[in-house]
């Protein structure tokens, strides 16, 4: 991949703006910069590499050179997406599950911002945001994709198992073509972020529905239920052990170990 075959690849979409780097700290940080200068809505960054890709909370993602995806997407919050700012990681997932089927394969959506392949991690995203005063400028939401098998960070470094496109489908794959998918169901997904049916397809892939999760949020003491789907403002739905449902508006959710 390289700034002449990404853009050729992506000559389809309409971009605000588009910024390639062969090396860079984190794609998020120079989107954010960028967003805060006024980028145009559409407007991308990728980059080869991550020397300081950033996950949730501080946590590190890794972009080895010439093997993953990682881009930011500048997207400013127009009328019609505003009542709906809350579905925006759902918005990223759903695009990137939505392009991981095409290729054959059977994602699902690890909520809140994680994409699995047979429960194991191909995908992460990281949306945050920027500001004029009260009021929101600008989301960005950032993707890393595992595609090539490289991408595959050492299992020391993990708490959760990874891989990578190319892995689970044993053949060999374009970061450029992958990258067009994501972003041209995304184009068409904004769209609908206020309809029903996007609530709808984004419960369709959830991870672990109908099995009992736990989900740490910010205190050592999880939430624990039968994962049921999610709530129109994207949060998660449980239902505890006495028939209650319960409401998780951000954390981490994972089976629980004992059932
Ligand atoms: C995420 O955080 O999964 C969000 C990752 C977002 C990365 C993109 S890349 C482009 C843009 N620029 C950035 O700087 N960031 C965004 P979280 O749920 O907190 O998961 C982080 C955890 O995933 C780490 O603590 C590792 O255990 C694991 N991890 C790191 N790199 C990985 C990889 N390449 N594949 C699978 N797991 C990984």
């Amino acid at each position: 991949m390289n700034e002449t075959s990404l853009k050729k690849s992506l000559s389809k979409l309409k971009f605000g703006g588009l910024r390639y780097f062969d090396s860079i700290g984190s794609t998020n940080d120079e989107a954010l910069a960028w967003a805060a200068e006024g980028a145009a809505d559409f407007s991308l960054v990728v980059a080869d590499e991550q020397t300081q890709g950033r996950g949730r909370l501080n946590r590190k993602w890794f972009t080895p050179k010439g093997s993953a995806l990682a881009f930011s997407l500048i997207l400013h919050s127009s009328e019609a997406m505003r009542p709906y700012l809350s579905r925006t990681v759902g918005l990223a997932a759903l695009s990137i599950a939505e392009s991981c089927s095409k290729t054959g394969l059977d994602p699902r959506i690890k909520w809140p911002n994680d994409i699995l392949i047979d429960g194991k991690k191909i995908a992460g995203i990281l949306v945050e945001t920027v500001w004029s005063g009260d009021e929101l400028d600008s989301l960005v939401i950032g993707v890393g994709i595992n595609v090539h098998r490289a991408s595959i960070p050492p299992r020391e470094l993990l708490q959760f198992p990874a891989t990578s496109l190319e892995h689970e489908l044993g053949r060999e794959l374009r970061r450029e073509d992958i990258l067009f998918g994501v972003l041209d169901s995304l184009v068409r997904w904004r769209e609908r972020m206020g309809r029903d049916e996007f609530i709808k397809a984004w419960e369709d892939q959830l991870a672990f529905r109908g099995q009992q999760v736990q989900t740490f949020a910010g205190t050592d003491i999880p939430v624990m239920g039968e994962l049921l789907g999610l709530e129109l403002d994207g949060s998660l739905r449980l239902l505890d052990k006495h028939r209650n449902s319960v409401v998780v508006r951000f954390g981490d959710v994972s089976l629980r170990p004992s059932a």
